[in-house]
């Protein structure tokens, strides 16, 4: 199995090292926005593009990653809401499992039906401990999930699900306040839960400003992820980049 991304990632982590990761939904982007999207990310040295959304209508996803492939260097981990959301031109795939909720589709039976195929794409699988966080408001993800996302003042539900996701074997742990959250994840819910994991972590939805990318990292997320507000704004890209990159490696 490929470990080349994950492996870096968490060199990254055991230096203190924050990596920014920018949200494309195909569905959102023709070639213009993507070419526009992958200039200002190459040189605002993004570390990622994540790729997917918890609702893709149109079925133009391997076009979309292969335009990215073929105009630059950037990682394209793919973000999928369903498993028809799998493109062998990606680099790695956050295998997702929604460990904040109690339906098991998403916890482990769309897994299973789509496992042959994951396989034989030869991407590299990274297992992800997936918790959505209520972010104010219905979002995408917790409807289509079909299931309770965590309080957002109960630190100690998303501690407790990210140490059972870490101990049943995921690498990585995504908290998520779902695309357009009105209330990000607070500082308080990132730092319970990087005290006691081990593991990656990323953080996204109702990110909007630099200051909270920043927060954010120095609160323990190890990634941050971008969509929305960079699709209002591209020029967000570089003040989100630099932000988290600003924050201080560790001696
Ligand atoms: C959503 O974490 C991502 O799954 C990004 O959210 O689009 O609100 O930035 P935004």
């Amino acid at each position: 199995m490929k470990s080349a991304i994950y492996t870096d990632l968490t060199i990254k982590k055991s230096l203190g090292k924050k990596s920014f990761a920018v949200l494309i939904d195909p569905d959102k982007v023709n070639t213009a926005v993507l070419d526009e999207l992958i200039e200002l990310s190459v040189s605002a040295r993004v570390d990622y593009f994540l790729v997917g959304g918890s609702l893709v209508i149109s079925n133009h996803l391997d076009e979309c990653v292969q335009h990215i492939k073929q105009n630059c260097d950037l990682p394209v981990l793919l973000f999928p809401g369903s498993p028809s959301q799998v493109s062998k031109y990606a680099d790695a795939l956050l295998y997702l499992s929604l460990i904040s909720g109690r339906n098991p589709e998403l916890l482990i039976g769309q897994h299973v039906v789509s496992a042959p195929f994951v396989k034989q794409s030869g991407l590299e699988i990274m297992p992800t401990g997936y918790i959505v966080v209520d972010g104010g408001a219905p979002t995408t993800v917790s409807y289509i999930s079909n299931a309770a996302p965590v309080p957002s003042d109960k630190n100690e539900i998303a501690m407790c699900t990210a140490m059972a996701g870490e101990m049943l074997g995921m690498k990585l742990i995504y908290m998520d306040a779902g695309s357009g959250a009105k209330r990000p994840i607070t500082e308080t819910m990132i730092k319970a839960v990087a005290d006691n994991i081990e593991a990656p972590l990323i953080t996204g939805g109702g990110i909007i400003t630099p200051e909270k990318a920043y927060l954010n990292c120095k609160a323990g997320a190890d990634v941050i992820v971008v969509g929305n507000a960079i699709e209002k704004d591209a020029s967000l890209i570089k003040e989100m980049s630099d932000a988290v990159h600003s924050v201080p490696v560790k001696a």
